[in-house]
């Protein structure tokens, strides 16, 4: 089925040293995220600041990654934007370079407040990319909407032809478990906080988008194993590890360490474009003497 399964690396975007894109960077991006396990790729989302690129940029991310993918595993791409416009510009590039989906989260200047303005924003993005599956991108302390997440699944039902489920970035397990049970199961959920997948999984995720995947994937496909395998104390232990490993980072701009650890695996994707702020000398020496005490790496 074109249901989402497994791990999907939440891809980082590559910027040379002057903030242009480095798009040469993609594709051995790509063979290594393959490589280590993931199953699918989601773009231009939070972890590759999709708000924070052009939309040309915006158009040249996603068919570096798509073209390096090659069809191998699914590429979803993150169109979410203010302007509504944009976003059904965007979803309908993404169709036209042969992307296999679309995900845009709601506008978030203007909040959204009820569930018909939430469903009049996921339609017309949706719409512009017919033949793709939408997944609508919670992420409501991001983007402020008010609407109860499964009210909205439930009014939106059958009424979006491509409308395939939602990413859900939020820590709610009770309401994340609705999501995945309404109608019979009948929409994708995919989990986004990685810090707490085996809850998920033991709710029954069967998807994932995470950034740590893009150095962690090995490690928590073994958690995955050790749930299956009724191994809940390794399992624990796992994932625990990857509550540290999330910690540590967590000590500086969360996105802004990721990066500074691919370019120690040897994948310099530069630093993150402001807000975002990169590290001072001293710092990035913190950071690099901290991720040696980790277990996972
Ligand atoms: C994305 O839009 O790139 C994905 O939603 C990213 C993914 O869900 C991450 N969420 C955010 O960055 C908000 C998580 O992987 C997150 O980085 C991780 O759980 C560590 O907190």
């Amino acid at each position: 089925s074109s249901r989402l399964s497994g791990l999907i690396a939440a891809t980082y975007t590559p910027f040379h040293a002057d903030g242009t894109l480095a798009l040469s960077k993609v594709a051995p991006m790509v063979e290594h995220l393959i490589r280590a396990g993931n199953r699918g790729l989601y773009v231009c989302g939070s972890t590759g600041e999709g708000v924070s690129l052009t939309t040309l940029e915006r158009c040249q991310v996603a068919e570096a990654y798509a073209q390096a993918a090659n069809k191998r595993v699914p590429v979803i791409v993150q169109v979410g934007h203010n302007c509504i416009a944009e976003a059904k510009h965007l979803a309908a590039h993404a169709e036209e370079i042969g992307a296999d989906a679309v995900s845009a989260t709601c506008p978030s200047y203007f909040k959204v407040v009820d569930i018909v303005s939430l469903f009049e924003v996921v339609q017309a993005i949706a719409s512009a990319a017919p033949r793709l599956p939408f997944y609508y991108y919670h992420i409501p302390a991001v983007t402020g909407s008010q609407v109860d997440i499964v009210s909205f699944l439930q009014f939106a039902d059958g009424k979006i032809p491509n409308f395939a489920g939602i990413k859900y970035t939020d820590k709610n397990l009770a309401e994340f478990q609705r999501c995945l049970s309404l109608g019979g199961g009948k929409f994708d959920a995919v989990w986004g906080c990685d810090d707490m997948l085996l809850g998920a999984i033991a709710t029954g995720a069967r998807a994932a988008i995470g950034s740590t995947f893009n150095v962690l994937a090995p490690l928590y496909l073994e958690m995955i194993r050790d749930f299956e395998s009724n191994r809940l104390a390794e399992a624990q232990q796992i994932q625990l590890q990857s509550i540290e490993f999330i910690c540590k980072l967590g000590m500086y701009p969360f996105h802004t360490s990721m990066k500074e650890l691919l370019r120690l695996l040897g994948h310099d994707f530069g630093t993150c474009r402001s807000p975002q702020r990169s590290l001072s000398k001293s710092e990035s020496k913190t950071l690099h003497q901290g991720l040696q005490h980790l277990k996972c790496l």
